[in-house]
């Protein structure tokens, strides 16, 4: 009866009109209704001063990530100094309009401070200051950031190998495992995971990255889940991420796309909207069509906010929302997804986060 109710509410919020005028149908409701996240990656100077913004996030999204500002270079800019303002912010901002929090991430390579990337420490120090800092971020927000990204991109570019890190060169590839432990200890409700780039649509880095997890499994490590980034180039976007993402949900675990764009080279052709628009409905219906794919997360609220211009000169427009903040075709293609999933709340056999 319950579930009844939740979907009947939901399709109601789909059918009604959106009173600032969008295009109807992107409600969150229709997402929580599939039991799934539909996430954005959030920057904390919009979140504080822009109105239409903040409005953006919660009328269209359920969940968000920080974008930079729980990196460790924010977080602890000077060993032991930490800085909690945007993490805050942005935790504030989700409970105020009943969004779920990811956090990103504990371990990358990079936006390290100066004095832990110079890489002086030795392995007892790195071992302790990582656990200080991990005691903190995770310890800070237990029960309110429900996931982790607690390894960030572990394997090299584009080599299935484990990345020459600080952590790798310090503590050996266990480093993996010694973080996840951390976090755990931290916070054992969390959900803790493992994120990387470019292992999408299988390939030798998504076959290493599947024998970590299972290897990390088979130990008995807290791994609950895999984010695969999906960073992707229109036109590219690869045919078997439901197929790749399902045998790692045949290990037991979660997975997500934890970092949606699809960049489009310039000049950008109405056609290319409308391409890319089958691009984002393709994704979600990827993860809709895996058991435990728990969400999608895109990366960046508006193109005004992408990462890609600044990052791969001659692409644009990677994003569901254009530089004036209108809902581009992308949007209305993640809601025909969603619209075309029949299965009801609850046959997903979870709740949403
Ligand atoms: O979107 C982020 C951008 O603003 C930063 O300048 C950049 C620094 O490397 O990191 C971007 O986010 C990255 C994310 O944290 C991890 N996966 C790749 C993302 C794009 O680089």
């Amino acid at each position: 009866m319950g579930a009844v109710v939740v979907l009947v509410a939901a399709v109601l919020a789909w059918a009604l009109p959106e009173p600032d005028g969008a295009p109807r149908g992107e409600r969150p409701g229709l997402a929580r209704a599939h039991g799934i996240a539909l996430g954005t990656a959030v920057a904390v100077d919009p979140l504080g001063g822009d109105t239409a913004y903040r409005e953006l996030v919660s009328g269209h999204y359920t969940s968000v990530t920080a974008e930079n500002t729980m990196k460790w270079q924010y977080v602890q800019p000077e060993r032991g100094t930490f800085d909690w303002s945007g993490p805050d912010a942005v935790v504030g901002f989700a409970e105020e309009r009943g969004l779920s929090v990811r956090g990103h991430t504990l371990l990358w390579h990079n936006q390290l401070p100066d004095w832990l990337a110079e890489g002086s420490l030795d392995a007892g120090e790195l071992r302790a200051v990582t656990r200080e800092h991990v005691d903190a971020l995770v310890g800070r927000y237990a029960g309110r950031v429900t996931s982790w990204d607690v390894v960030n991109e572990p394997f090299e570019d584009d080599s299935p190998r484990l990345r020459d890190n600080l952590w790798y060169r310090a503590l050996g590839e266990d480093y993996v495992a010694e973080a996840l432990w951390m976090a755990h200890e931290a916070d054992p409700e969390a959900k803790l995971y493992v994120n990387e780039y470019g292992v999408e649509g299988g390939g030798a880095k998504a076959d290493a990255l599947y024998e970590l997890a299972a290897d990390l499994l088979d130990r008995g490590v807290p791994l609950h889940g895999i984010g695969f980034q999906g960073h992707f180039v229109h036109g590219n976007v690869p045919e078997d991420l439901a197929e790749n993402m399902r045998r790692f949900v045949e290990l037991g675990l979660d997975v997500e796309v934890s970092e949606l764009d699809v960049r489009i080279p310039e000049p950008v052709e109405e056609e290319d909207l409308a391409a890319q628009a089958e691009e984002y409905r393709y994704v979600l219906e990827s993860c809709l069509a895996v058991s435990r794919c728990v969400g999608v997360t895109v990366w960046g609220v508006t193109d005004a906010h992408s990462w890609i211009p600044e990052w791969f000169p001659g692409y644009t427009a990677a994003l569901p929302f254009d530089g004036d903040y209108t809902p581009k075709p992308a949007l209305a293609g993640m809601v025909e997804a969603l619209r075309r999933d029949r299965r009801p709340r609850g046959a997903r056999g979870r709740g949403v986060r």
